[in-house]
């Protein structure tokens, strides 16, 4: 069985990092290491929250591990919290290499043009850091923009837009960048990716829902992880992420009771399942 290590906080409640992470990539039959970075007693977009940080206790934890010989066949960062943290994910990222296995950075940080509370757009800079230090990253295109100080176009952009922030991204040294939430037409959404690599660009869509529900990036990139980890090649690990992801916001909008803060990622772990050929039917 594969072993990934994801570092990320614990928003207690809101279906977000750590949270959803820990189930996903179990479900797709993966060991889930959890590196927590903070504790909050719910995700920054509601009116409040506390926040109790566990910087000060990452460098024993791997110091710990190291002792082990524990290893990982895959590092994920989701939202990290300070310039700190991502210094000690990127050390974390030097003592965990191995050749074969892969990094994958979510820039977990802002969406629709706006940074998440508690972030100035300065760290966005840091977190280009981490970035540069990953084998794939899957920023939306919000969080893309403020990395790479890009004018931030919501709906209507063309390819070129899309085409020239991605060969942006992989220049800052990630081999593979795959922007969230992609749409050229009003009926659908997904993903465009580029390999620096093979000079070739991935795109795949599904339909496009008039809805915005928090955490689906989070879905997301942990959807792509259990596939990865299930050795899917990463287009069709993006595919599988794309499909997923839309199958919880299905979930959640079929739900009346559904919250806002979070989707119904649990109902559609079938699905999930399903797409990684893991059940017959
Ligand atoms: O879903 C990303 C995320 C993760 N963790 C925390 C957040 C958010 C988004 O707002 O606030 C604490």
């Amino acid at each position: 069985m594969k072993r990934i290590l994801t570092v990320q906080d614990i928003s207690c409640v809101g279906k977000c990092s750590l949270t959803v992470a820990l189930p996903i990539i179990s479900a797709a039959g993966v060991e889930t290491a959890v590196l927590p970075t903070a504790v909050l007693s719910n995700h920054t977009a509601f009116q409040g929250f506390t926040f109790h940080d566990l910087t000060d206790d990452i460098a024993g934890i791997s110091e710990q591990w190291k002792k082990e010989h524990i290893t990982y066949d895959c590092i994920y960062t989701g939202y990290l919290g300070s310039r700190e943290q991502i210094d000690l994910v990127a050390g974390l990222f030097e003592d965990y290499r191995l050749p074969k296995n892969i990094y994958v950075v979510d820039p977990a940080m802002a969406d629709h043009g706006k940074m998440y509370a508690g972030f100035e757009p300065s760290f966005a800079k840091e977190m280009a850091r981490l970035c540069a230090k990953a084998d794939l990253i899957v920023p939306n295109l919000t969080e893309a923009c403020f990395m790479l100080d890009e004018e931030f176009v919501e709906t209507g952009y063309d390819r070129a837009y899309i085409e020239n922030i991605l060969k942006k991204l992989t220049d800052l040294g990630p081999e593979v960048a795959a922007l969230t939430g992609v749409s050229f037409d009003d009926d659908k959404l997904g993903t465009m990716a580029y390999n620096r690599e093979t000079g070739e660009f991935f795109e795949y869509y599904n339909k496009k829902m008039n809805v915005s529900f928090h955490g689906t990036g989070d879905v997301f990139a942990s959807a792509l992880v259990g596939a990865l980890m299930n050795d899917f090649s990463v287009e069709d690990a993006l595919k599988v992420a794309v499909d997923y992801t839309l199958a919880a916001i299905i979930c959640t909008m079929a739900d009346d009771q559904a919250n806002w803060y979070g989707v119904n990622f649990e109902e559609a772990l079938p699905e999930y399942l399903r797409l990684l050929h893991k059940v017959i039917g």
